[in-house]
């Protein structure tokens, strides 16, 4: 039962901000990273002891340049599908250890990270096996919507109509022709206790979810939206104006999954999905009809969100209400 897992957890507030940065400055990560600020998040709130399993991608590659690293904890850089094998591993492995009396008994937090590609498509078999092993770690997506570390390819999370090197915008195709993988549905529908998504621009909520996240037995799973400056072809200041306005127009609302029970952070009165697309020139050959087949479909999944949470958690829907008249 998460209840008892969560039973000393206290909510982050501005002023309780942990000191301790197990990930650190002077990494190589461009200006204006949003990726970069999601991962200091998540390494903030879980602290330490933790072991880190980090795929290949960006956040890997700008970490460890030999001899020199941006993690104080201690890390494993592992290939680029199999964060969540090695995650299990170690997990297991510590298991073990303790087991024979070879190390103290005490909570280390194993935490993988990894990207979209290496998530959503490449590492996605690896990932299912631990989450249906239930394996006690937490595993964070960092979404920047493409493979950027390899120079912009489409992944199965970029977006509909995105631009990318391989999803190119012109005569023939219109940036990216399919719909974004629901990668937390697929997630959830393994049953694990705890599945969240979060965004870098609300920090407290992304700080709490992680820590929520590691004190929860069993796999939990992040899915952290990751802005791209280099990618998305946006100003290096644009990190948390465009990490917001997703959240603010409900491209990507942001919800908690707790064994099975929606919560879903309302934004019933959204900003209209052009104001985000406007911020970025990966979308700028949208026509007006694509704008508006995205309009809708954002409507649709948001309301179908609600659903979800009124069929799962009919008590805050309840309380809401309530509050509400
Ligand atoms: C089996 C294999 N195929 C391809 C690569 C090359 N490769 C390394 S990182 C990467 C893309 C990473 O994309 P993502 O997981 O989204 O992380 P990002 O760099 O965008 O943060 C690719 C294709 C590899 N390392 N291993
Ligand atoms: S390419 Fe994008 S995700 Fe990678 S380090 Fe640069 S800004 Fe961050
Ligand atoms: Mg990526």
């Amino acid at each position: 039962m998460i209840a008892d897992d969560l039973k000393d957890f206290k909510k982050f507030t501005p002023k309780t901000l942990p000191r301790e940065e197990p990930f650190v400055s002077g990494h190589r990560a461009c200006q204006g990273c949003g990726e970069v600020l999601a991962l200091r998040q998540v390494a903030k709130a879980i602290g330490t002891p933790m072991i880190a399993v980090s795929a290949t991608g960006c956040m890997e590659i700008i970490s460890s340049p030999f001899p020199q690293t941006a993690w104080a904890v201690p890390w494993i850089h592992v290939a680029f599908e199999n964060a969540a094998a090695v995650a299990s591993g170690v997990e297991s492995g510590l298991k073990i250890l303790v087991d024979k009396g070879r190390i103290p008994r005490k909570e280390i937090k194993v935490v993988a990270f990894a990207g979209d590609g290496g998530t959503a498509d490449i590492g996605l078999q690896a990932l299912s096996g631990a989450m249906e092993r239930g394996h006690n770690f937490v595993y964070v997506c960092l979404d920047n919507e493409a493979y950027m570390n390899t120079g912009i390819q489409r992944s199965s999370s970029t977006p509909y109509g995105a631009m990318t090197t391989t999803s190119p915008a012109g005569k023939v195709t219109p940036g990216q022709t399919t719909w974004k993988k629901n990668l937390p549905a697929i997630m959830a529908a393994h049953n694990i206790p705890y599945v969240a998504t979060a965004s870098p621009a609300y920090y407290l909520d992304l700080m709490n979810k992680a820590k929520k996240a590691s004190l929860i037995k069993g796999p939990a799973y992040l899915h952290i939206y990751s802005s791209c400056p280099t990618g998305w072809r946006h100003g290096a200041d644009l990190a948390i104006t465009v990490s917001r306005l997703v959240v603010e127009t409900n491209i990507f609302p942001l919800y908690e999954i707790e064994e099975g029970r929606y919560t879903v952070r309302k934004n019933n009165q959204p900003k209209p999905v052009v104001d985000y697309f406007k911020t970025q020139r990966r979308f700028a050959h949208m026509t007006p009809d694509m704008l508006q087949t995205i309009q809708e479909r954002v409507d649709r999944d948001y309301q179908r969100l609600l659903q979800m949470e009124g069929l799962t958690n009919p008590a805050v829907v309840k309380e809401e209400r309530k509050v509400a008249e």
